[in-house]
């Protein structure tokens, strides 16, 4: 690891950067995952480095959407792994109903097991890997991205899919399921596609998605329900475009 002093003006991004680059030497991200990271940098960049009210709005929702579903599944890739295993276990073992699957574009069994295994070791009480078990196939894609654990995303009603591929996000949308994610990127399919988007980065997001299911885990379903109607994807996109344009 590179000895990064706290003075440094980019510290936290320089760390980041770190925990990914060894994250790849240990074979749970993949060497891509490095590129699509510099390509979140550079949104996040021209957002300011910082949690904009309209990812605050799209946190919420999100929180009100895994607490009403009856199967949530946090979709974990490399890149998820690699910078944010602390934060999927709190995120899973403060919620009961949620799991955590193992997804991989670039996928291996080698990886997905090496992956599902940090998890555990990080203390994650529910986790499974796509192919890895009883396995179904979700219509609409071609790669291994497709594969859906029997007694995971195969029968989740909400799915939390960080940085993912377009196709696959519009796959899981066609299929009838919530879907929410974080991308930093306004633009893209997924941001578009998705029922929530946050356009936050990965690491600022979940501590606060965490908070927020604190807060509300006692609210009733009426108003869960009344903040997801209220709720508007595209007037946050449209925001988080406002915010990149104004700089
Ligand atoms: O581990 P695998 O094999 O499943 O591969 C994972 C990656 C991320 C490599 C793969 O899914 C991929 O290529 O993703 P994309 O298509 O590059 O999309 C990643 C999206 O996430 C882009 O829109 C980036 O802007 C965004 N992004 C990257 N890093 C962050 C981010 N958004 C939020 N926080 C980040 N730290």
């Amino acid at each position: 690891m590179t000895d990064i002093p706290d003075t440094h003006p980019r510290a936290a991004s320089l760390r980041l950067r770190d925990a990914l680059v060894q994250s790849v030497r240990d074979g749970i991200t993949s060497e891509a995952g490095l590129i699509a990271h510099g390509r979140g940098e550079a949104f996040y960049y021209l957002l300011g480095e910082r949690t904009h009210d309209f990812a605050r709005t799209a946190i919420r929702a999100a929180a009100a959407q895994v607490l009403r579903a009856k199967h949530p599944v946090f979709s974990v890739n490399g890149n998820v792994a690699g910078l944010a295993a602390h934060q999927i276990v709190e995120l899973v073992n403060e919620n009961p109903r949620l799991w955590a699957e193992v997804n991989l574009f670039h996928f291996s069994l080698e990886r997905v097991k090496r992956i599902v295994a940090k998890l555990q070791q990080f203390g994650v009480q529910r986790v499974l890997g796509s192919g890895l078990g009883e396995t179904q196939i979700l219509p609409g894609l071609d790669h291994a991205r497709r594969l859906m654990d029997a007694r995971g995303i195969a029968i989740a009603d909400v799915v939390l899919v960080p940085l993912e591929d377009g196709d696959r996000c519009q796959a899981l949308v066609a299929s009838g399921r919530k879907v929410i994610t974080i991308d930093l990127n306004p633009l893209s399919r997924t941001a578009q596609s998705a029922h929530i988007t946050i356009v936050d980065e990965l690491t600022h997001a979940l501590p606060l998605l965490r908070e927020e299911l604190n807060h509300l885990r006692n609210t009733s379903d009426r108003e869960l329900d009344d903040i997801l109607s209220r709720f508007n994807n595209k007037q946050c996109l449209q925001a988080a475009m406002d915010a990149i344009r104004k700089g």
